[in-house]
């Protein structure tokens, strides 16, 4: 793709999105497009899964779902109730595709896999997953002094180990996820019982 092209889809997401998830989707690009560099990934394929990654975030439910639908996306029980903080990834991918032109298969995994992640993921699904997690506006590093002196650690990390990186964010999320009393989907499962074995 073009610088051109990119320039476009950064327009259209600043169009699309609210300003703060607008600028989030900036941080998640350029974190991205860091770690391709350090990590021999693709960096362009990493600025436009960066990019886009977040696409769907700013659509119904409804639409999100019938999204899914005509493209013919199985949905976990967890992605298909209201509210659910996991559907936008899988909407997110249909739309890349449709709207937004993308082709390449691994761009649109990285965006379908960017909140659970799986198991097997391709170098550049890690590096969108752990982008996501690390860009310098998340808010997460706002919370606790706990939680800053672990993102400082997880950043640190995300430039030597993506595996061990993967492990770490994933026992963080499911630490968060039962402290919330949130439902665990068994992709979530599955990608911690994986990268916390092999790393
Ligand atoms: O869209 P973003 O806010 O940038 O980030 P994201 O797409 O990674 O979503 C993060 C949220 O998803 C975070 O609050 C944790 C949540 N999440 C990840 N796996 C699961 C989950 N929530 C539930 N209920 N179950 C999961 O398995
Ligand atoms: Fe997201
Ligand atoms: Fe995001």
């Amino acid at each position: 793709m073009k610088a051109t092209n990119l320039a476009k889809l950064r327009k259209e997401m600043e169009q699309r999105l609210e300003r703060k998830r607008y600028e989030h989707t900036l941080g998640v690009a350029y974190t991205a497009a860091n770690l391709a560099m350090v990590h021999g990934v693709d960096v362009e394929k990493a600025l436009i899964a960066g990019m886009l990654h977040d696409c769907a975030k700013c659509m119904s439910h409804h639409k999100q779902i019938s999204l899914c639908k005509k493209s013919r996306i199985q949905l976990s029980e967890i992605e298909t109730e209201e509210r659910s903080p996991l559907l936008h990834a899988k909407a997110g991918s249909c739309l890349a595709r449709k709207k937004y032109g993308i082709t390449d298969e691994e761009i649109l995994q990285a965006i379908s896999y960017h909140t659970t992640g799986r198991p097997h993921m391709s170098p550049l699904e890690k590096i969108i997953y752990i982008a996501d997690y690390i860009e310098p506006g998340r808010e997460r590093a706002k919370r606790s002094y706990a939680d800053i002196q672990n993102l400082q650690q997880v950043r640190r990390m995300a430039y030597r180990d993506l595996d061990e990186t993967l492990c770490k964010i994933l026992s963080d999320t499911l630490d968060y996820l039962s402290r919330k009393g949130g439902k665990i989907d068994s992709m979530t499962r599955d990608t911690y019982d994986y990268y916390c074995q092999i790393h």
